[in-house]
């Protein structure tokens, strides 16, 4: 009796043992614990490091497939001066209430600069529940913002993302499928009951449109971003370890455009190339193997001569949708490709 209980408790330490070997540990920290944040749009403004992130809250909505229990209701701004520094949180930044279209949900958002006055572009479900883009204006960058009355006209899905080409000139990146709706607009126009892709159907693109000059509007109808596979063929629902779902970036690296996004439920952030802002891309590899949590949303920015991927796990709170965001450095191969990063070591 003695025996066995002795093999058995051994058998449980050396069990723990192993466990705690093979557990890997988080290769970064939460930026900020005090509040749950994730979607980290970073940008360099005023020589300081911005973050405009989500943040998540618990409202008690239960999971589901179209994602409502990311009820978020505002949106705070983090910044600080140096990678590995203090990060100060600046407050709410734009609250759903002062928002004259808002329904529910305001989803990950992005900023830019231009001509003295910050702009704020956010995804908000409108009363229909459809989801838009919103903009709203500050000349702080880290606001407040003022809305505008109504969501950018023809806009429509989620995760926009900036991008100002060496030109000057702005474009919009969006979209995504599921809750992001964007399967419901396959046909131009808004359809409740619009089917995601099957297997062997051409995959869903992000969307792209050029900025107005007052950055408040699309200059033209939103594009498909294509995306082709290495032998040239355009990317299929089947490859949905390398199509696009939701999270689009755009940056630019000696030249070429990189879009980078997430697989959504194969949970990679992945890459593609092109000469083009419009694409088509073709697809490189991945940047961020699959970190804790549902979700993968990240940005990519280029600070003091370094490369930095700003994402999020749910290391805090072991839950989809609570998360927090880290960051980490990017660096490249000399032929440009990217160097996968995996979070966990
Ligand atoms: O944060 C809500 C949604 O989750 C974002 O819009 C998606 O990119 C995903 O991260």
């Amino acid at each position: 009796m003695m025996k066995s209980t002795l093999i058995t408790a051994s058998l449980v330490v050396f069990s723990l043992g192993v466990y705690a070997q093979a557990k890997k540990q988080p290769i970064s920290q939460p930026l900020v614990s005090h509040i749950f944040t994730a979607d980290p749009s970073a940008h360099v403004f005023e020589g300081k490091i911005y973050i405009y992130p989500s943040h998540d809250i618990e409202t008690g909505v239960s999971q589901n497939g179209d994602g409502d229990h990311f009820d978020m209701r505002d949106i705070h701004v983090l910044s600080m001066d140096k990678i590995g520094e203090k990060v100060t949180d600046h407050g709410i930044a734009i609250d759903k209430k002062d928002i004259p279209w808002a329904g529910r949900q305001l989803w990950a958002p992005d900023a830019a600069y231009k001509n003295g006055t910050y702009y704020l572009y956010f995804p908000l479900k409108d009363k229909n529940d459809v989801f838009k883009i919103g903009v709203a204006t500050s000349k702080k960058p880290y606001g407040p913002f003022k809305a505008e009355k109504e969501p950018i006209k023809g806009s429509f899905s989620i995760d926009p993302a900036v991008f100002k080409d060496s030109d000057g000139s702005f474009y919009l990146y969006f979209g995504g499928i599921w809750g992001g709706q964007l399967q419901r607009w396959a046909t131009g126009s808004y359809n409740p009951d619009g089917k995601l892709k099957t297997p062997n159907e051409v995959a869903f693109s992000p969307k792209v449109a050029k900025l107005s000059a007052d950055m408040k509007s699309f200059t033209e109808e939103p594009k498909d971003v294509q995306i082709l596979d290495e032998n040239g063929k355009v990317l299929l629902e089947s490859d949905n370890t390398k199509r696009f779902f939701e999270g689009a970036w755009m940056h630019k690296y000696k030249g070429k455009y990189y879009l980078s996004y997430s697989t959504g439920d194969t949970h990679f952030v992945s890459y593609a190339t092109s000469d083009n802002p419009y694409g088509p891309f073709t697809y490189k590899g991945v940047v961020l193997n699959p970190v804790e949590g549902w979700t993968t949303h990240h940005s990519i920015v280029e600070i003091k001569g370094k490369w930095y991927l700003f994402y999020h796990d749910v290391q805090l709170s072991g839950k989809t949708h609570l998360r927090n965001i880290k960051v980490t450095e990017l660096k490249y191969n000399p032929d440009g490709t990217i160097q996968t990063i995996t979070a966990y070591r």
